[in-house]
């Protein structure tokens, strides 16, 4: 934990958030600016800074990211229609925060990434 991190401190209860499932590892809330009907940030507890840096830090959490990422798809009823999983990492990538997050989007047509 980061006493300085966003996602830390929303994971912690410190900032307020939509939290819409939470596992032992993780935790998923709406993202802030929804670029989608369904654009839920999958965090885990453990502070990391990017997806690359987690799964040598813990590479199980990984795996409890995106079983969460299926859980909250089901719940959402986007799961037969697809949704997108991807993560940001690094400045060239839009990555804005430093902690490891996966964005699960859907519930419409998702364009070609560019
Ligand atoms: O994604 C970071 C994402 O985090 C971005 O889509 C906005 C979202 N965000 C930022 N602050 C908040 C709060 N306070 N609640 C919910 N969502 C938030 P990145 O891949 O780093 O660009």
């Amino acid at each position: 934990m980061s006493s300085d991190c966003l996602f830390c401190r929303i994971v912690k209860g410190e900032i307020p958030a939509t939290i819409v499932h939470e596992t032992e590892t993780t935790t998923a809330f709406r993202d802030i600016s929804p670029q989608a009907p369904t654009h839920v940030v999958l965090v885990p507890k453990l502070h990391s800074p990017d997806a690359v840096a987690l799964v040598k830090a813990a590479p199980g959490v990984l795996d409890d990211l995106f079983r969460a990422a299926g859980e909250v798809a089901e719940a959402e009823g986007i799961a037969d229609s697809g949704y997108r999983l991807l993560f940001n990492t690094g400045a060239d990538a839009g990555q804005t925060v430093f902690h490891a997050h996966l964005h699960l989007l859907g519930g419409r047509e998702l364009g070609a990434l560019a």
